[in-house]
């Protein structure tokens, strides 16, 4: 049977709402964060050298990588409710394009923020200001802009499609930007713009999406 290692409050929540979208069998198991550094625990390092969540078991492969994952399950298992756009198409683009860029280009602007964020808190007091003016910084002239430049672009994006990111509801690029997008919320509420929220919707409407908060709990990104 496959196996997820999911990791409270995390990327993993999109493999699972795969998982129960494609009505696949599967076990969790389930990693509690640091209570204080927030990080994995140590024992997800036995799963696979990186420590981070997801990883997909399925027989004798451990497959990392949430794209990777994505990819994986839908090829091996998703025939029966998905069909690959063909190659070269506007909808195989979109959906290529949108699957990478989660990861690639949207999550490290995000990663940066809550690094930025974090890092003042963690120094001791008479190195506090001024790490917190070169983070706060950082933040405003190069995080924010970008981030604003990305909501924008998104934004524009899921208004010619009807709040998702492809024509097919969802496929591999919504099912991996739904981490990214509710990231990007959570953390910069300019990014609340109104196909951004109509696709934020759509994803907990969504009956496969349910069933994964049944089982694991909501997913609650915190945005600080
Ligand atoms: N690009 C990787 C990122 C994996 C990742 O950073 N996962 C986070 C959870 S959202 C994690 O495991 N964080 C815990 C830690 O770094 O200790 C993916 O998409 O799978």
């Amino acid at each position: 049977m496959l196996k997820v290692h999911h990791l409270e409050q995390s990327r993993s929540h999109r493999v699972l709402w795969l998982l129960e979208w494609l009505e696949l069998e599967y076990e969790v198991v389930t990693y509690p964060r640091d209570a204080k550094t927030m990080l994995a625990p140590e024992s997800l390092r036995q799963v696979h050298p990186l420590g981070k969540s997801p990883v997909l078991e399925d027989g004798d492969l451990v497959i990392a990588e949430s794209g990777a994952i994505v990819d994986y399950v839908m090829a091996r298992y998703g025939e029966h409710r998905w069909v690959e756009p063909t190659v070269g198409s506007h909808e195989w683009l979109n959906q290529r394009y949108w699957l990478h860029y989660a990861e690639g280009s949207l999550m490290p602007l995000l990663v940066m923020t809550l690094v930025f964020r974090t890092v003042p808190k963690k120094m001791p007091w008479w190195l506090k200001p001024i790490a917190k003016g070169i983070c706060q910084g950082v933040q405003q002239q190069f995080l924010q802009p970008q981030i604003q430049r990305h909501g924008e672009f998104i934004e524009s994006h899921l208004a010619r499609f009807d709040g998702q990111f492809a024509a097919q509801w969802p496929t591999p690029a919504d099912i991996q930007m739904s981490f990214a997008v509710q990231a990007m919320a959570a953390r910069d509420s300019r990014s609340n713009a109104p196909s951004i929220r109509a696709f934020l919707q759509k994803v907990e409407a969504d009956p496969a999406w349910q069933r994964v908060v049944a089982r694991v709990g909501p997913l609650s990104l915190l945005g600080d």
